[in-house]
């Protein structure tokens, strides 16, 4: 499945440098204007797993999943109160919300409230966000009223549910909660799906710290964590902006070593695509063969078909069985023949539900009917 992130934030916050850093790309960064078509980076999701799959199966190609950013113009505070929010429609398409919250601080570069304040920046995002969502419901919820007086049968029906579905989240945003924190069922869910609702995506917080704050990061994330984190589908994570993008232009020995120096563990890249899989309940898994070794992404959860119609639609629809092993057990024993003498190689129906790191080879039939 195709996976797009956007990255939001207030301007000066460092959204360009982490796209930077997530696309190791070279986007304008900037401290003065900023540009207001969005920049759009493919990013190759880490995983060591291929590189060890690929030594061990010599294929032709090596394909490792991928994830979109798009990184947006800046947002204002009121924006969304006194019309549409700068980048709507990109923000709109994604699957899951990056906000980057500046807690760097530079003289030259003062911050658009005047002082430095992470907390203060994340409850504004949320507001911006609910002021879009409720300005979306409101002008829907007067058109509704008059699609139900001039309708009957299963189309009004039709109509009072949404009425209802939308009254609900009315009320919920008009308290200051978000969408992704209600109980919704999955008619419910189908019924709002087409709007796009910001606060129903998921929503990763990234502090984008200065040089001078990194012994305060622990403090800050419990801090950010307590204002963000206790809604659902959030998370919270800091890292250090303007070195990660550094980082993430140098050659991989050349990075390793300037990571080993500051004491970074994990690339801030590895870390916001690994947190924002987490958070989306994504999980991969892997096809490995002479041609290629391949990792899919999926929702934790998948039953095999499903996973199957991931690499082709053709293999979903002929399915007939998927032969299975696990990295983990591959890794142990070495070959696949090996993994069949220990019985590690197992064969799965439609509805096995896939594992993170299950190895698959999907046997199909096209003649099926
Ligand atoms: N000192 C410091 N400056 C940063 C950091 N991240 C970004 N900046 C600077 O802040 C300015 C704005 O960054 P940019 O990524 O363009 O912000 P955007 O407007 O949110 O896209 C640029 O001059 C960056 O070099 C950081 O972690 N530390
Ligand atoms: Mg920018």
């Amino acid at each position: 499945m195709a996976l797009t992130l956007g990255i939001i934030g207030f301007p000066k916050s460092g959204k360009t440098t982490i796209f930077n850093t997530l696309t190791r790309g070279h986007a304008e960064t900037s401290a003065y204007g900023a540009s207001s078509t969005p920049n759009i980076g493919m990013v190759k999701v880490p995983d060591k797993r291929l590189d060890v799959l690929t030594e061990m199966f010599l294929p032709k190609k090596t394909t490792p999943a991928t994830v979109e950013y798009i990184d947006v113009a800046g947002m204002s505070k009121g924006a969304a109160k006194t019309g549409a929010l700068p980048g709507l429609n990109d923000i709109q398409k994604v699957q899951a919300l990056v906000h980057v919250v500046r807690v760097f601080d530079d003289p030259n570069l003062p911050h658009p409230e005047g002082s430095i304040d992470a907390v203060r920046d994340i409850q504004t995002m949320d507001l911006e966000l609910t002021f879009s969502d409720l300005g979306i419901i409101e002008k829907r919820l007067l058109r509704l009223e008059d699609s139900i007086k001039k309708t009957r049968g299963p189309e009004r029906e039709a109509y009072e549910l949404e009425r209802e579905v939308m009254g609900r989240l009315n009320e919920a945003l008009t308290a200051e909660i978000p969408i992704r924190d209600l109980e919704l069922s999955e008619e419910e869910l189908k019924v709002i799906r087409g709007y796009q609702f910001l606060t129903l995506k998921p929503l990763l917080t990234i502090l984008n710290l200065g040089e001078e704050r990194v012994g305060e990061a622990e403090k800050l994330l419990a801090v950010a964590r307590a204002a963000a984190g206790k809604h659902k589908n959030t998370a919270v994570e800091a890292l250090r902006g303007k070195i990660e993008m550094e980082i993430s232009q140098l050659e991989e020995a050349d990075a390793q070593e300037f990571m080993a120096e500051l004491g970074i563990k994990e690339s801030g890249l590895s870390k916001i695509i690994h947190v924002s899989y987490e958070l989306l309940g994504l999980m991969s898994f892997l096809t490995a063969g002479a041609d290629e070794v391949r990792a899919w992404t999926i929702r934790r959860g998948t039953p095999a078909v499903q996973a199957a119609g991931e690499i082709h639609s053709d293999i979903e629809r002929g399915f007939i069985r998927g032969e299975i092993v696990s990295y983990d057990d591959l890794v142990k024993v070495g070959t696949i023949p090996e993994a069949k003498k220990h019985g590690m190689y197992r064969s799965e129906g439609k509805t096995y539900l896939m594992q993170d790191g299950d190895i698959v080879n999907f046997l199909f039939n096209l003649n099926k009917k």
